[in-house]
Formats: structure tokens, C-alpha cells, sequence
């Protein structure tokens, strides 16, 4: 039964010390398998951050308000060494960013973390880059396959920066991974060294298999009296 699978869900964050939201909180049976995963919302990805995305920040508060929605919400960091492999020095194409342990690579500070039950980070070796993140780990080693499987989510809502690269490439390797994946597309940003980069990174998303939804079509899915607090 639906209602047992989120039980289940409760009880084994509960068992990590994370607090579920409990009060006031109805969630449609068609999010009580659902994740919401927040792609690198970090400094150096808005405004006056290293490698700067317009209008990065102007996501957040829209984050915030789907946070609320959703029984898991899970977070991801860039999370690169000071040598890493995709910045100029070493050849690649970006400026340094999302170093380990840095300002920029913090989560932008008016996103509200306390819904979320999990934290990823991806990139972290010097000689590798990633944009997926499926290919991160958490502070316990797992990957982020392991963790949604033990959450029995199928299916992904997909929200962050940028759109045209870690976001592109997580919903592309969600599908491969056999999820329903939401692309949120009001609720993400792109870095469009060519101007069209984010529209062409949704087209492909779409052709792909995944489902583009705006923000309001979620909340007004979803169904749930919660506020953020
Ligand atoms: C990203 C460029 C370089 C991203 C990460 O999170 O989309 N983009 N590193
Ligand atoms: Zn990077």
C-alpha cells in the first residue's frame, strides 16, 4: 500500500535524526513516491558567484515553496579540489568554482535546508569531472540510486543550476536509471554559453522521455496545506 511505502519513508529518516514534517501535511497518493532533488544550488552558480548563472538566485524562493510538497527532498553540491580537471588552468572550460569547502561552494543561504533529508556531493576528484548526480555520494558513501531505491521513490522532480549541464545530465541519467522524471522548468536556470543552450537542454530532456512541468502545476498537484517553516 501507498500509505505503508511512506511510512516506511518516515521511520527510516526519523531513524538518522532528520525530523519529517508531520503536522498539517496531506500529501495526494501521487507524490508519496516522489523526490524532489535540488541540483547545485550553490553561490558560485548566481550572481556574483565564479561561474555565475543569470538569475541563479531567482530560483530559490520557488524551491522553497515546492519543498513543502514533497516527502523526500534530497540536496547536491558541486564539489570540486582546488586542482580540478574542468577548470582553465588544467585545460578545462570553466573558471574555478564550487571549490571544496569555500563560500561559493555553500548552498545559497536563503534556500531553507530543514526538509532536506539528504545531502550529495559529485566532482570531487581532481582528475574527473561529473555533471550527473547520480555520480555522487552522500556523507554515508552511498550513491543516489542507492538512497532513492531505499526511499522506494520512482519518481524524480528535478529542480536547480544549470539547466543545460548537471541538470540536463541528471535527468538524462534518471531516465536511465528507470525513474519518471519532472523537469521543473521554472524553477531552474541556465549557463548558456550559447544563448539557446537552455532551451535545446529542455527539448532534449523532453525528447528523452522526461515530463516538463512548471512550479504552479506542482503545487497546485500536490495538494498539501503546508507551509515551509
Ligand atoms: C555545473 C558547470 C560546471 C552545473 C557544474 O552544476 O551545472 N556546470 N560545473
Ligand atoms: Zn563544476
Amino acid at each position: 500500500m501507498r500509505r505503508d511505502v511512506f511510512d516506511s519513508n518516515l521511520y527510516s529518516r526519523s531513524r538518522r535524526g532528520y525530523n519529517p514534517p508531520t503536522e498539517g501535511i496531506e500529501m495526494r497518493g501521487e507524490f508519496l513516491d516522489a523526490a524532489l532533488l535540488l541540483v547545485d544550488i550553490q553561490n558560485d552558480f548566481c550572481p556574483g558567484g565564479a561561474l555565475a548563472v543569470s538569475e541563479g538566485d531567482r530560483i530559490v524562493p520557488t524551491v522553497n515553496r515546492l519543498m513543502p510538497r514533497f516527502p523526500l527532498v534530497i540536496s547536491t553540491q558541486d564539489w570540486h579540489p582546488a586542482n580540478h580537471i574542468s577548470f582553465k588552468e588544467r585545460g578545462g572550460p570553466w573558471p574555478p568554482h564550487c571549490v571544496q569547502g569555500t563560500r561559493g561552494a555553500e548552498l545559497h543561504a536563503d534556500l531553507k535546508t530543514g526538509r532536506i533529508a539528504h545531502y550529495f556531493r559529485k566532482a570531487s576528484s581532481a582528475d574527473r569531472d561529473d555533471y550527473s548526480e547520480f555520480a555522487g555520494t552522500d556523507d554515508r558513501g552511498r550513491t543516489l540510486d542507492e538512497v532513492l531505491r531505499s526511499h522506494n521513490v520512482t519518481k524524480l522532480y528535478v529542480v536547480g543550476l544549470a539547466t543545460d549541464y548537471c541538470v540536463l545530465e541528471t535527468v538524462l541519467d534518471g531516465l536511465k536509471h528507470g525513474y519518471e522524471v519532472n523537469a521543473v522548468t521554472d524553477a531552474m536556470r541556465a549557463v548558456n554559453v550559447n544563448p539557446a543552450d537552455g532551451e535545446l537542454a529542455l527539448q532534449k530532456m523532453a525528447r528523452s522521455g522526461a515530463h516538463l512541468v512548471t512550479s504552479d502545476e506542482v503545487l497546485n498537484q500536490a495538494g498539501s496545506s503546508a507551509r515551509a517553516t
